[in-house]
């Protein structure tokens, strides 16, 4: 990974496509994928990567056009599963897509799977049939990369510079220590 001066780890990638990222917190835990296709490294692993709370997150989001926007959060942690891998993220945030993960509250949210409701809503926001997708949901979000990958049912990737039906060609999210 040679992005922002390089070092990086890629924790999620969707580069290819149908890899489903509609999954159970089992395989969120454990992870799904191949590190060089599409991936979700694993919720155990992104904890011991980010336990010391030096890490830095780098988050992508490439359009049909070839355009890529990102975002850079100074500090993420993920807590290990008994704290229901709850997420911590901080700024300052600096990129081209908006800092929706914290000024939408996903900070300090735990995360959610279609079989595991942590979520800040009434229902639970994994099992909508249009998100589908396991995520550090609030109610529900507006920053989103493990939804259905067609586009039209894909729900604000990244509210408001990639929003509803917005055709996505790829993301990752990245972790480098500081
Ligand atoms: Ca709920």
């Amino acid at each position: 990974m040679t992005t922002m001066g390089g070092g990086w780890t890629a924790i999620q990638k969707r580069v290819t496509g149908p890899l489903s990222f509609d999954r159970y917190w089992t395989e969120y835990k454990y992870g799904f994928g191949l590190p060089e296709q599409d991936v979700w490294v694993g919720n155990d692993f992104i904890h011991l990567l980010t336990k010391e709370n030096n890490s830095s997150l780098y988050v992508s989001i490439t359009l049909l056009n070839g355009t890529t926007l990102y975002e850079m959060y100074d500090r993420f942690s993920v807590s290990d599963e008994a704290g229901k891998y709850q997420l911590f993220l901080a700024g300052p945030a600096t990129g081209t897509l908006g800092n929706s993960m914290i000024s939408y509250d996903l900070s300090g949210m735990f995360f959610s799977t279609p079989d595991r409701d942590n979520d800040g809503s009434p229902g639970n926001c994994a099992a909508h049939s249009y998100i589908r997708g396991g995520w550090w949901f609030n109610w529900c979000h507006w920053a989103f990369l493990n939804g259905q990958w067609s586009p039209e049912y894909w729900e604000n990737p990244w509210y408001p510079t990639v929003p509803n039906g917005t055709s996505v060609k790829g993301t990752t999210m990245m972790i480098k220590r500081q």
